[in-house]
């Protein structure tokens, strides 16, 4: 394991002002963005920021929809990301420093995004900070808003009488993730602006980057989606030309891959991301989507559990990976090794296929099939399942979706497998072949397959593209991120990548009427980039 993806790791601090203009030379490529940033915040300000951060998007390679049920994911950073330039703006004298924080300006230079202004206010008895976000519309200054919260209530949450007051922060944001698109531009924001209100608050060097990934999956959960950790990890811990397997039970941990790799192109594998240009709402449709999921998860893993005799309290909601773990008696905080982890899966995965019917088969369970299946009462089960979420649907399909989060799982396992063996086979030389491609591939392929049928967070265009992709050469291609929109991921030798895109374009409708700079927006080939906290990438 690296050193940078050590998840007990301090946070090297965020750009400072003179930090980037030491670093000006080795800008370069991204020199106009950053230094356009510098001069509109201050055209807008009045004055120069202090800092930028930095947060990139990601890609996800395989392991979809298994970090809320604890099994580890394969993602990678992107190049493209949120950067956020901020400066203090101090604190204005008739606030009453106890019942009010420094006041917040927040500015996008895209102009679709409005500015936000607002200020938290400080509950007079818990001494909670009080900033309400909107759960039901997705507005880009709730992101900021999140990760500001998550930092009051981190860190200005005492109830002494000496209270210090958070500064208040002028920031200005750019950002070059597509939103809606699976490339977590959610997570590189909260990552982003949880940075931002750190580092003006001088708080940045009391947090490990884990604490870092903790604080944002809280804070974006706060937006009303109830994820997992991959996008935050991916976002914070993420190392150039690595790939990241991403653990979270029984601890967030993170293991750097090395992607195979070869001397001749024709064998050296490039992902190639593609977006459908379905936007995907997730804040919006998350009651009959996201969340939803997340409930089926995790009351199939109870059910699953009953039926195994594992031992599940009243008040508890196991996810998938906890009954596993029970049931293959390993002992409260041990970590299953990858081996033992996969036969696990492949029996876990025979015992679901022999209890489908309990789990509802095809066409699910009733909510009152599933209250019956669960064993609770059915105030118990609102309680425990419900009354924290919320989720709109007639059937709840246990089976197929215990089946995806299981076999994904083992895929993630076998994809790291294939990546370490490749390298190790040539003594720290990866030596991909064609075989090695056409492994991967073969898994990205099962997993589209398993996203769609079973988990059914796919589209029609999600499906026509990765089919189109095949076609068009590509070893594998599945959707990546939630679904029901937003982008696919490809894996395609080098020798293929300009020919690939090109049949992209002709294949694929949306794309036919575009011009050269239109493609390069919306299809790209993307190498593992550095995190926000992995090294300094400007
Ligand atoms: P996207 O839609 O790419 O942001 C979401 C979740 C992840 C994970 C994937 C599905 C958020 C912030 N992230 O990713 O945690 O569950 O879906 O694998 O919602
Ligand atoms: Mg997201």
């Amino acid at each position: 394991m690296s050193n940078g993806t050590d998840a007990h790791a301090p946070i090297p601090t965020v750009t400072s002002l003179d930090e980037i203009y030491d670093n000006v030379e080795t800008i370069s490529a991204q020199s106009g963005r950053w230094n356009n940033l510098i001069d509109e915040f201050e055209k807008r300000f009045g004055r120069k920021p202090t800092h930028i951060a930095r947060a990139p998007g990601r890609v996800n390679l395989i392991g979809e929809h298994i970090d809320y049920a604890l099994f580890g994911v394969l993602p990678a950073a992107i190049e493209r990301d949120i950067l956020i330039a901020v400066a203090p703006s101090g604190t204005s004298d008739s606030a009453d420093a106890t019942k009010s924080s420094g006041p917040i300006q927040a500015q996008n230079l895209d102009e679709r995004f409005q500015p936000h202004e607002f200020t938290a206010e400080r509950h007079d008895e818990t001494s909670e900070w009080h900033l309400p976000i909107d759960k039901t519309k997705l507005a880009w200054g709730s992101y900021v808003k999140a990760g500001y919260f998550g930092v009051l209530n981190r860190f200005f949450h005492h109830t002494s009488k000496e209270l210090e007051r958070p500064q208040g922060v002028d920031l200005l944001v750019t950002g070059s993730v597509p939103s809606g698109a699976g490339l977590s531009s959610s997570a590189a924001m909260v990552v982003a602006s949880t940075l931002s209100f750190l580092v003006i608050n001088d708080k940045l060097h009391e947090l490990t980057k884990g604490n870092l990934v903790e604080l944002t999956m809280e804070n974006e959960k706060r937006v009303g989606v109830n994820s997992g950790g991959m996008d935050q990890a991916a976002s914070v811990i993420s190392m150039t030309n690595e790939a990241l397997h991403v653990t979270f039970h029984p601890n967030l941990h993170a293991e750097a891959i090395a992607l195979p790799k070869s001397s001749s192109p024709d064998f050296n594998p490039v992902f190639v991301i593609a977006n459908s240009l379905v936007v995907s709402d997730k804040v919006v449709s998350a009651k009959t989507q996201y969340n939803l999921r997340v409930v089926e998860t995790l009351v199939a893993a109870r059910v699953l559990g009953r039926s195994l005799h594992v031992q599940i309290g009243p008040e508890e909601k196991p996810t998938l990976k906890e009954i596993l773990d029970r049931w293959l008696n390993v002992q409260h905080g041990t970590v299953l090794g990858p081996d033992d982890l996969k036969d696990g899966l492949i029996r876990l995965i025979r015992e679901t296929e022999s209890l489908k019917d309990t789990l509802g088969a095809d066409d699910g369970l009733t909510l009152e099939g599933l209250i019956h299946a669960s064993g609770l009462g059915p105030r118990e089960f609102r309680d425990v399942y419900l009354s924290w979420i919320e989720v709109d649907a007639t059937h709840f399909k246990l089976y197929k979706r215990a089946k995806h989060v299981l076999s994904e799982a083992l895929r993630v396992l076998q994809f790291r497998d294939i990546c370490i063996a490749s390298t190790q086979a040539a003594e720290g030389e990866s030596n991909a072949s064609a075989d090695t491609l056409e492994r991967l591939g073969t898994l990205m392929n099962e997993s589209h397959l398993s996203c769609a049928e079973l988990f059914e967070c796919s589209c029609p265009e999600l499906d026509e593209l990765t089919s189109v992709a095949r076609g068009a050469g590509a070893y594998g291609s599945r959707l990546t991120g939630a679904g029901w929109g937003g982008c696919t991921v490809s894996l395609v030798s080098e020798t293929n990548v300009d020919s690939f895109i090109q049949k992209l374009k002709e294949a694929y409708t949306p794309y036919r009427a575009m011009d050269d700079d239109q493609l390069r927006e919306v299809v790209f080939a993307t190498k593992p980039g550095g995190g926000a906290c992995g090294e300094l990438v400007i």
